[in-house]
């Protein structure tokens, strides 16, 4: 039996997994699911109710992303996507930390937005975009001109870069991130033809 990921198709956290499984060439079974789906089954794998889950050979279940991503880097040594070395590795979690923050700030957005219009808070809507302009500038100025966001090789950190910004793309077009950051624009143009990434493009 192979291991089984329970995601959706629009979920960036769940594309960050499924583009590790491709980048490890790991093969795996792919059941779709979402908590915002009626009658859906995703609390029975995960208590809070969220995706993606990574389910084992063994019914082990595995949550969250970036739990999921470790495990996997371990399970094949190819292709690593992790470096070893203690600060290195810091390094490239902080990266994946500050591209999953984009991905919350975003989806709490998204979320609000879906709330009845008297309901929504102005304040907090901006409170999430300024998070996600900040972080923006900040990935903007460490990635530089370097190649990749850490060391000289692609990582997870470049994966959850690619899923953050391929989120916005997907849910808010108008945020102007590729004018205002040409180099982070240079990256994702790079990122988006790797196999992993032009098959889990958001849809939905
Ligand atoms: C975030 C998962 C998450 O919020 C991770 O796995 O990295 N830190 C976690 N998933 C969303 C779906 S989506 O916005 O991608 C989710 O399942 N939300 C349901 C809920 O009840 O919050």
């Amino acid at each position: 039996m192979q291991m089984k990921l329970v995601g959706s198709l629009t979920s960036p956290y769940v594309r960050k997994v499924r583009v590790v499984l491709a980048e490890k060439k790991i093969d795996y079974d792919f059941e779709l699911d979402s908590p915002w789906l009626a009658g859906n089954t995703v609390a029975e794998v995960n208590p809070l109710g969220k995706i993606p889950v990574l389910v084992l050979d063994d019914n082990t279940t595995l949550f969250d992303s970036r739990v999921i991503v470790e495990y996997l880097d371990n399970v094949a040594p190819n292709n690593k996507l992790m470096p070893a070395p203690n600060r290195e590795r810091a390094e490239v979690r902080r990266w994946e930390a500050l591209a999953d923050g984009v991905c919350d700030s975003a989806a709490l957005i998204f979320l609000e937005r879906k709330r009845p219009i008297e309901q929504q808070s102005s304040e907090w809507t901006a409170r999430q975009q300024d998070k996600i302009l900040r972080s923006l500038e900040f990935m903007a100025s460490e990635l530089a001109e370097h190649p990749w966001c850490a060391g000289t090789h692609f990582s997870l950190a470049d994966v959850a870069v690619g899923c953050a910004l391929g989120y916005l793309v997907f849910r808010f077009p108008e945020i102007d991130w590729q004018e205002r950051h040409p180099n982070l624009a240079r990256l994702y143009a790079k990122l988006i033809r790797r196999p992993g990434f032009a098959e889990t493009v958001p849809q939905g």
